[in-house]
């Protein structure tokens, strides 16, 4: 039949054809809806279902709100931009900022990493910068009297009392070396921080970025692992440009070669002596670095290390005992994120998130990939739960960086918070994502179970910014963590968590035997059992993204506190039995190994000021 002559066939039977169209279309609808339904358990719920299941409120009910007081708190660092037409690689990834109490008064004081230009002079004003924290909610620059001074292309921050004084100290990593602050006392009795890489045999001349503190080799110090990106020839840099657009864009790493990453063993005398090779860091093929944590993943009592690369497979590195390492990411089902795809991995949060005792990982992601949640089963068996838990979903549209396990509300469950922003800088001419990007908060509803809160967490969570590290610390001791974030080129941002909330916390600052400060706790962790669950906090070194948060441990009590006992469990593997009838209505304490809890006094709930309408 010619398909252009009229149809002569009687105009009921062509109700009736059209009745059978209709009957196959709702057929078609209801195969898709059951299809729909029962991928419903896989499928994370969409943002608005998300929504639905936390109470209505912005903060006024227990839900975690923050405020931005950067400007009242005096944090004036503004983040230096190298952006040149060259668009080179370097000019995207920002710096970070650490949480670091270098005068040891028990007031968190805040660390910024500065950048500079990539190529020629260096402005001299571009030092990174330390703000005091004066304990009245406000903090001054004592950059000039701490003596910083070195400038350079700056990239992460590590903070760890190498020399077990009591006073902690800073490693800072460059483009082409690090910087070692040792915190000394200067004559005039105030505390410098004096640069020794030099002298002390920190030798990196590659491009490091994040770092991290921890005894590897259980001796007592701390030793000192470094991220290396690639090695990018300036003078021979190449042109790159979106495929589709042609616009210019930096280029990606896999573009250049990437070099080892160093492992640096502390020889317990201001020295340090580089073991990349005896310890098997450098065994794997070298891959761009962009986090690092040091943990105790197996819970064997030896500290592993777990990296992040850049589109590459993570590298896990099991401690055999002595700090030798064995490579097995692969193995252990924590290498590659969804359907063993690549992770392009920018930053890390350890915790645990289903009540396991475990601490399992959290590695962010790039745009239109979800972050990835690693489940830690023991024995180094990882379960991928990123789109189950309900941290992948919402992620997807963002490119992620800084991240940081928190309990904001603390109701004993840990939330998660992500810093985003495109890496390039043209991403709207290209993508239907921009440079800035806003920040996500994710609340843990259930066992290892997030609901992303950030429309109800505060203003900066709906204000795009090109986001980089993230540094958790109860910086105004009112019991509630808070938060900074470092930006490419633009300001440090303080945020209070100003959670309206009358949860009490266990906060420790642990310090294991022969150490000063808690610091040096890497590799502990407390365990609070209530009935057959239990709830663990890990210290540990490194995490984030070129980023270090305070080493205090949170534990939240909610409401109504189940929690009948809290054991210690010390880097040597000894457990310590805590009194709890001495510690259940919360408060600070600072734990000595084999010593009863000393109180620091109770968070004050007071200083929970409420100032969001
Ligand atoms: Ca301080
Ligand atoms: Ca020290
Ligand atoms: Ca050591
Ligand atoms: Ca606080």
């Amino acid at each position: 039949m010619n398909p252009l002559q009229p149809d002569k066939k009687s105009p009921g039977q062509g109700v009736a054809r059209a009745g059978t169209g209709l009957i196959f279309v709702a057929l078609a609808l209801v195969a898709a809806l059951v299809i729909r339904w029962w991928q419903l358990p896989f499928i994370a719920p969409h943002l608005d279902q998300q929504a639905a299941l936390l109470p209505d409120s912005s903060g006024m009910d227990g839900t975690p709100w923050f405020e931005d007081v950067t400007a009242e708190a005096g944090i004036g660092f503004r983040h230096f931009d190298s952006a040149t037409p060259r668009h080179l690689i370097h000019e995207t990834l920002g710096s970070g900022l650490a949480w670091i109490d270098y005068d040891a008064d028990g007031w968190m004081d805040l660390f910024c990493v500065q950048s500079s230009p990539v190529e020629g002079d260096r402005p001299e004003n571009l030092t990174s910068k330390l703000y005091r924290n004066k304990g009245d909610g406000t903090f001054e620059d004592v950059s000039n009297t701490v003596g910083l001074s070195k400038v350079g292309f700056g990239m992460g921050a590590a903070v760890g009392d190498f020399d077990n004084d009591g006073f902690p100290d800073i490693l800072v990593t460059y483009l082409g070396g690090l910087a070692l602050y040792h915190n000394q006392l200067g004559k005039d009795g105030a505390r410098r921080l004096v640069d020794i890489a030099v002298n002390a045999g920190l030798k990196n001349p590659h491009w490091g970025t994040s770092a991290g503190w921890g005894d590897v080799d259980g001796d007592g110090d701390l030793d000192l692992y470094v991220c290396n990106y690639c090695e990018v020839d300036l003078k021979n840099y190449p042109v790159c440009r979106e495929p589709r657009t042609q616009v210019a864009m930096c280029c990606p790493p896999s573009h250049f070669p990437a070099v080892s990453h160093k492992l640096f063993r502390n020889n317990g005398n201001l020295t340090f002596t580089d073991v990349s090779v005896e310890s098997g860091i450098a065994a794997p093929p070298p891959a761009p670095g962009l986090a690092v944590v040091l943990v105790d993943l197996d819970l064997d009592g030896k500290l592993d290390i777990y990296v992040a690369n850049d589109m590459k497979p993570a590298y896990l590195f099991h401690n055999q005992g002595a700090g030798r390492f064995v490579e097995k990411a692969l193995v252990s089902g924590c290498a590659l994120g969804l359907d063993g795809s690549l992770v392009a991995g920018m930053g890390i949060a350890i915790g645990d998130v289903d009540g396991s005792g475990f601490p399992s990982v959290f590695v962010t992601n790039f745009e239109k990939k979800p972050n990835i949640l690693f489940l830690n089963r023991g024995n180094l068996d990882f379960r991928e739960s990123s789109m189950r838990s309900g941290l992948g979903g919402p992620s997807i549209p963002f490119l992620k960086f800084g991240t940081e396990f928190l309990d904001a509300d603390l109701d004993g469950n840990l939330d998660v918070v992500v810093a985003n922003g495109h890496i390039h800088r043209a991403a709207k001419q290209f993508s239907d994502s921009d440079y800035p990007q806003t920040a996500q908060f994710f609340r843990r509803l259930g066992s290892a179970k997030f609901a992303d809160a950030s429309a109800r967490s505060g203003p900066y969570f709906s204000k795009p910014m090109v986001g980089r590290g993230i540094a958790v610390a109860d910086y105004d001791r009112d019991g509630l963590p808070d938060l900074a974030f470092s930006h490419v080129g633009d300001g440090v941002k303080l945020l209070k968590n100003a959670t309206r909330t009358p949860n009490a916390a266990i906060s420790v600052d642990l310090i294991p035997k022969g150490a000063a400060s808690p610091c040096n706790a890497v590799g502990s962790r407390i365990i609070a059992k209530s009935g057959a669950t239990k709830s663990t906090r890990f210290a540990v070194g490194g995490g984030s993204y070129l980023s270090g948060s305070e080493p205090r441990l949170v534990l939240g009590l909610g409401e109504d506190s189940k929690v009948e006992g809290l054991q210690i469990v010390w880097p040597s593997g000894a457990r310590q039995d805590m009194n709890w009838d001495s510690m259940k209505e919360g408060g600070a304490f600072r734990i000595k190994e084999g010593f009863p809890p000393e109180s620091l006094g109770s968070p004050q709930k007071s200083k929970r000021v409420l100032p969001h309408k």
